[in-house]
């Protein structure tokens, strides 16, 4: 990819594909790509898009692979929280879109009443960092086991006592027995950039970039 192009993470396929897509149309972008192509580029701008899995996009942006990239702000709030990287990326602005939460979730037969009843119990989570954020902030000591998928089925196996996983619906949650008892996170899809100065065109791309996107999102209000 040309140095002088503005380079774009993008998620490859899941949640946030369609709605990033959706977004760069909506601002008068196409992208010309092979459904299966790691590589995408723009008709209309010197924009280039990589399309990755969402959890190397941070990484990506970060150690400076991409310029700007699209991610749910629970993914990037969680990897800033584990500071991996000496120059993280840092949030632009919310985008509107794959709205969901990180909650905590109990068996239903529990009767939850604050989350003291947390203490001492095993929490099964794929956020670890951000569950044990909020466990301190409510001042709960709890144990935190991290898993990467299949939260929602960690009680039934005994693996954890309560999850902390993202709910949309809460249909997930209701499936497997479990509900709903404190908010966590609220995420929604961002716009992130490395932290790092562009150069003058790159510079000039970004903010054409970001005042269409603006304008997109001004018209949805
Ligand atoms: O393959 P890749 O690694 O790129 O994708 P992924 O499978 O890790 O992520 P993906 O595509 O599932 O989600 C990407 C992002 O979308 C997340 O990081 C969130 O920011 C956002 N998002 C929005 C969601 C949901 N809604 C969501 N419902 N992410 C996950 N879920 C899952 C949740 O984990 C649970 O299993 O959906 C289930 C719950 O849904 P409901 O509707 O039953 O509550
Ligand atoms: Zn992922």
């Amino acid at each position: 990819m040309s140095e002088q192009r503005l380079r774009i993470a993008i998620q490859k396929s899941g949640r946030l594909s369609d709605g990033s897509f959706d977004l760069l149309k909506s601002c008068g972008l196409s992208v010309s790509r092979g459904r299966d192509k790691l590589y995408g580029r723009v008709q209309e701008m010197p924009i280039d898009i990589l399309l990755l899995r969402d959890d190397d996009i941070p990484e990506f942006v970060a150690d400076d692979a991409c310029d700007i990239g699209i991610i749910g702000q629970n993914v990037f709030e969680e990897e800033i929280l584990n500071e991996s990287h000496e120059a993280p990326a840092e949030e632009v602005m919310k985008l509107g879109f794959a709205h969901c939460r990180l909650m905590l979730a109990a068996p239903k037969e529990w009767c939850f009443d604050g989350s003291l009843m947390l203490e001492g119990k095993r929490i099964a989570t794929s956020y670890p960092a951000l569950t044990r954020a909020w466990l301190a902030r409510q001042g709960v000591n709890a144990k935190v086991v991290m898993m990467k998928g299949s939260v929602e089925v960690a009680p039934r196996l005994k693996i954890a006592d309560a999850v902390c996983d993202i709910v949309s619906t809460g249909a997930t949650l209701d499936a497997n027995g479990l509900k709903p008892v404190a908010t966590v996170f609220e995420s929604e899809a961002v716009l992130i950039r490395n932290r790092q100065e562009f150069s003058p065109e790159k510079q000039a791309m970004f903010e054409a970039l970001l005042k269409r996107i603006k304008g997109v999102m001004t018209s949805k209000d």
